[in-house]
């Protein structure tokens, strides 16, 4: 599928302006997007049943005849998929395509078992940068800009799903990758770029090194940063905000549907505009598997529509989010999942009360004193589960006042969450920094 490039559809790449990449896909009135839908769910359930056998396997298990899907809402008689059935059928098993009708594999570390392998045909790629370019001007970025892109570079999808859809865009891209923090800080000064990517924890450490060089990133070219592959909260785009003087964007999605650019936020920042056009996109109570209302907090579950390699049918992703599909100020008709709050396989029960880490943070960022970094600890004592949470001071905070302010923190948990946590305030520098996703919790608890 080619883009409709700006000049196609005679739109100045203006600043301030608004732009979309492809805005008659982009603006596409519902009905037809659920007309297309319905087209490419049918293609997508007959790629997936001729040519996965695991997918037959679980159709034929579920009485479910490819022919008989034939409406959007008819997604709800196919059986899930697992990130566990990525496992199961390691490397190639869930793939639609012979290896060699492949360009591209990546792959994620997972910290326990086999790693989770994707693969993308030449148009998955042609399509994944589309929906790049897509999302990076539907943040804000324009053709001509200099993209700063920090996202890890390898097997992790975000570095080069950025690059190519930069690319695609008509930015200039600078391929930096996670790490050396000082060089990045040179080159985002020197070169003037005026796009960041990177994870915000990662955005966020990039913040303290300059600070600490003594370097006013505020001062920079820096309009726009483009921040996701790790939940993060309102309070923490605004510290990002302040200190790198710049609009902070949300930018959503994973490796098994696609990488990223599966959903943006617009300059509305309101949601994150999913692309119907290539997702179907559920949320499901993830207890008892059945659709939650827009606008309820559940499970969001993904169908792809266009992937030819790797077809997915009903992706449990464990993100924890809302839809709406209110109209949006920005023109897009794509609905809008709202800021993903966690993964479900992040909760943790701590004597019986329910936590995400991102609850933990939107306490502590915001708290005077404290700097945005924190871990949390969780160990088992005696029967007892036991949390605790290390935060960092800030720079000029004296260890004098260290017991003081980690009792303000315990009681803002205790009294936001009802959590009973112990607090330990660390010195400036203290916690681990990451270079791309950050590691938020240390379950030290015996397996
Ligand atoms: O993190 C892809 C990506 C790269 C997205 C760069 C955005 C920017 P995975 O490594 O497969 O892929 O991890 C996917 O990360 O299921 C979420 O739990 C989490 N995640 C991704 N984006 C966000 C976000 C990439 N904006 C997993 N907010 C997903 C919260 C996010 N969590």
């Amino acid at each position: 599928m080619g883009a409709t490039t700006p000049a196609e559809v005679g739109l100045p790449p203006s600043r301030g302006a608004r732009y979309y990449f492809e805005p008659q896909r982009e603006a596409l009135p519902r009905e037809r997007l659920a007309a297309l839908q319905a087209k490419r769910l049918r293609a997508t359930v007959r790629n997936a049943y001729a040519n996965v056998p695991f997918h037959r396997a679980r159709l034929d298990a579920a009485f479910v005849e490819p022919e008989e899907i034939r409406h959007v809402d008819d997604v709800r008689h196919l059986p899930f998929t697992f990130k566990t059935d990525l496992r199961d059928n390691y490397p190639f098993g869930l793939f639609a395509r012979p290896r060699n009708g492949l360009a591209r594999l990546h792959a994620s570390s997972g910290t326990t078992g086999k790693p989770t392998v994707v693969g993308y045909t030449d148009n998955d790629l042609r399509t994944w940068a589309d929906l790049m370019a897509r999302s990076l001007a539907c943040a804000g970025a324009r053709p001509g800009d200099l993209v700063h892109n920090a996202y890890g570079y390898g097997l992790f999808t975000g570095g080069l799903g950025a690059h190519y859809g930069a690319e695609r865009l008509g930015a200039t891209v600078v391929p930096m990758s996670g790490g050396s923090t000082e060089r990045q800080i040179a080159l985002i000064t020197d070169f003037g770029a005026r796009v960041l990517c990177a994870t915000p924890s990662y955005a966020l450490a990039i913040a303290d090194v300059a600070e600490h060089l003594g370097i006013d990133l505020r001062q920079s070219a820096l309009e726009i940063g483009l921040f996701g592959a790790e939940p993060w909260s309102e309070a923490m785009r605004q510290e990002i905000e302040l200190r790198l003087g710049l609009t902070a964007v949300d930018i959503y999605g994973l490796s098994e549907i696609m990488g990223p650019g599966v959903a943006c936020e617009c300059e509305e920042r309101a949601g994150l505009h999913g692309w119907e056009d290539h997702f179907l996109f559920e949320v499901i109570d993830p207890e008892s598997n059945a659709p939650v209302p827009d606008g309820q907090a559940g499970e969001l579950v993904i169908t792809t529509l266009t992937k030819e390699a790797l077809p997915m049918l009903r992706y449990r992703t464990r993100d924890i989010t809302r839809v709406t599909r209110a109209p949006c100020g920005c023109g897009r008709t794509h609905l809008r999942i709202l800021r993903i709050t966690g993964r479900s396989d992040d909760m943790l029960i701590i004597r019986g009360v329910n936590v995400y880490p991102s609850q933990v943070e939107a306490v502590l960022v915001g708290t005077p004193h404290i700097a945005p970094h924190y871990q949390l600890v969780v160990e088992r004592r005696g029967s007892l589960d036991h949390m605790t949470v290390e935060v960092e001071a800030r720079r000029g905070v004296g260890p004098d006042n260290f017991d003081g302010i980690a009792r303000d923190v315990a009681h803002h948990i205790k009294s936001m969450i009802g959590l009973t946590a112990e607090v330990v305030v660390k010195k400036p520098d203290e916690i681990p920094r990451s270079q791309g996703k950050a590691v938020r919790v240390r379950d030290l608890r015996p397996k």
